[in-house]
């Protein structure tokens, strides 16, 4: 088959080499986010089929060969012959640059920047191209190499369906990789499908023999709950839609009782803001008035409070959508809305509308109100804690908590701190001590329940405010390193239960307010030895289940051995805990480390968060096991 070459054919091969000679300028980069983002401008073109009303399901496969198929049962591209051009709109639409608009009447489609450009972007950028449309009775086809037509659009079939199949594999001359990774696709799937309620997207992965479905009646009120996950929930999901000088404005609001931040997901068009913007921005000073205003009429707040945006997302989950014609974004990635009137929108119908849920749903009103009220009390009591803690640091020496038994030195590289759970074995640590160079903190048996607190709680507990102010260095961001009293803060706990707990409440507690001090390496954990056996006039302390069996073993069953199993450190002597456990010659202590602190914020934000279930498996997963911890 010849295909002619003329002008207008070179002015086509221009445009489709542009995009190969910077591909970034389309899609980004020639990364991995660049490769996904090929599949999600076939897929978008879908949508946007969908979203017109033509198209109720949408089929993604990834297959062996490194290619993508996007089927749709739209009313499949245009397959006419241009009288002038004698060419087929098909054709046009695969090998022109932002050709996608003319045929599509959708106003929300978003040309230029990174979005919407198209499937010629696509083309070019693929080592091969197909193109199946089922439309008026026929299959039409055409394929691709690199953006060039590979043969005339040519009827291959007859059908009686309608849709768009477009299957393409990424050019690596141009990919730094060509692997796609199933899961941001799934994900991403998932996203879309919550985006556009009713919609059906197979996902199928051909590779991994794995596929699912999504499809959410529910749109942005089963997104709100899908991203809830394992937070208990205080209310129903509130939906508020409208509409405002032709923007189209969709917001699903969910408080749940968790500690974390706000979760705040946003959109432009479908397309992910992930730098938020003028959207955003509205709605959280519009939902930040509207509570101040119920809060005080509803005498919830006092005359001179009131509160703060912090107080009244935390806990909140919101999916923010809007539609509008040509938006604006901004910044180097072009993920943050820009247009101002998206802004008047959003405010617009979010008080119009929540005042009108509000009226009807008073409860709900009143829960969200108690759960924001309760937040500004901790900011307050967590804000009152600092400062006093602040002051203490202010002090001199003669302020140092009335509980510790300091050490002599001042040569804080040398100087320990240990901090004794219990009184009792707080009073054989402080015998047995080197008293030059190591001090004692006993805390109280249980210093709070680590299960109920909130952080917030925890600055103003009496035994945490001893400890801040005899390491030093004060909290948060007036930490101060420089103020380290001490070159090794040793936690030593009993071996039992109630032991984890008090030592994972203390690295909650380092990792939230004195990061630094963990990053530093100068938290340990004091290792004291599980069990005591007596043997043949011989003697040995062991730290660990295993090396005890070990033992157990290696004796036999014939000799006559005593075993003494340690359950607290009040079990021990001075002598006993000097030698086994405070000893620097002897003694075994854990480097509290962290490697990925995003990983370890994670797990404590499952300890102190509010699924009694999960924290429970971390307790056992992580927690108790530090207490058979081999060093
Ligand atoms: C413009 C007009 C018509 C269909 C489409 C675009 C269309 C494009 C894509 C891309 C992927 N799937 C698609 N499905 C449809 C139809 C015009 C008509 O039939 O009157």
């Amino acid at each position: 088959m010849t295909i002619e070459y003329g002008a207008e054919n070179i002015q086509i091969l221009k445009g489709l080499e542009a995009v190969r000679m910077r591909p970034g300028m389309y899609i980004g980069s020639t990364g991995k986010s660049g490769l996904h983002h090929l599949v999600y401008e076939i897929v978008d073109n879908s949508i946007d089929e969908a979203m017109a009303g033509f198209c109720d399901t949408i089929r993604v496969t990834l297959f062996e060969d490194g290619s993508v198929e996007v089927e749709d049962n739209g009313r499949g591209i245009p397959t006419d012959v241009h009288p002038e051009t004698g060419k087929s709109a098909l054709e046009v639409v695969m090998t022109t640059l932002h050709a996608g608009g003319k045929f599509s009447k959708n106003v929300y489609k978003v040309s230029g920047g990174l979005h919407g450009v198209g499937a010629s972007v696509v083309n070019a950028l693929s080592e091969k191209l197909e193109v199946w449309v089922h439309r008026e009775g026929k299959v039409y086809y055409q394929s691709y190499s690199r953006g060039t037509p590979q043969c005339e659009v040519m009827i291959v079939g007859e059908t009686n369906k309608t849709g768009t199949v477009t299957r393409f594999r990424p050019d690596g001359e141009i990919f730094s990789s060509l692997e796609f990774d199933p899961d941001i696709i799934e994900s991403k799937l998932r996203e879309l499908a919550f985006l556009n309620p009713g919609l059906k997207i197979i996902f199928e992965d051909k590779i991994n023999e794995y596929s699912s479905i999504f499809q959410y009646s529910g749109g942005l009120r089963e997104y709100a709950k899908f991203l809830a996950k394992a937070d208990k929930v205080l209310h129903e999901v509130i939906e508020v839609s409208g509409e405002w000088e032709e923007i189209i404005v969709r917001i699903a609001i969910l408080y749940t009782d968790s500690y974390t931040e706000e979760r705040i997901y946003s959109y432009a068009n479908n397309i992910r803001t992930i730098d938020h913007g003028t959207h955003v921005t509205a709605f959280k000073n519009t939902i930040t008035k509207m509570l101040n205003e119920y809060g005080r009429t509803l005498g919830v707040l006092k005359k001179d409070e009131s509160f703060q945006g912090e107080d009244v997302r935390e806990g909140l989950i919101a999916v923010i959508s809007v539609f509008m014609k040509d938006p604006e974004f901004e910044g180097q990635t072009k993920s943050k809305l820009g247009s101002e009137n998206a802004g008047s929108a959003v405010s617009k119908i979010l008080r119009d509308k929540l005042s009108e849920y509000f009226e009807l749903n008073k409860s709900t009103l009143k829960i969200i109100l108690d759960k924001v009220l309760k937040t500004m009390q901790s900011r307050e009591a967590a804000r009152k804690a600092r400062e006093l803690v602040r002051r203490k640091n202010a002090m001199e020496n003669s302020s140092l908590p009335g509980k510790l038994a300091d050490c002599v030195s001042s040569d804080v590289d040398k100087c320990e701190l240990f901090i004794v759970e219990g009184d009792s074995a707080g009073g054989s640590a402080k015998q047995a001590r080197d008293r030059e160079y190591q001090a004692i903190l006993p805390l109280r048996g249980k210093i709070l329940n680590v299960e109920k607190s909130s952080i917030q709680k925890l600055l103003s507990n009496e035994e945490i405010k001893n400890i801040v102010v005899a390491i030093g260095t004060g909290i948060g961001e007036h930490f101060d390193l420089s103020k380290l009293r001490y070159g090794k803060i040793i936690i030593m706990t009993d071996a039992d239960v109630d032991g984890a707990h008090i030592r994972t409440l203390l690295l909650t507690f380092f990792f939230r307010y004195m990061k630094e001090l963990i990053e530093d390496g100068k938290i340990y954990i004091a290792m004291p030895p599980l069990y005591k056996v007596d043997f043949s006039s011989n003697s040995v302390y062991l730290y660990t289940e295993d090396d005890f069996k070990a033992l157990r073993k290696e004796l036999g069953e014939t000799r006559k051995i005593e075993v003494q199993r340690y359950k607290g450190l009040g079990e021990m002597n001075p002598e006993q805990l000097w030698e086994t456990t405070m000893n620097p010659q002897t003694r075994k202590l854990i480097q509290v480390n962290i490697e990925n602190a995003e990983e370890a914020d994670r797990l404590f934000s499952i300890l102190m968060g509010e699924s009694p279930s999960e924290r429970r498996t971390f307790i056992e997963k992580h927690a108790l096991k530090v207490t058979y911890l081999d060093v």
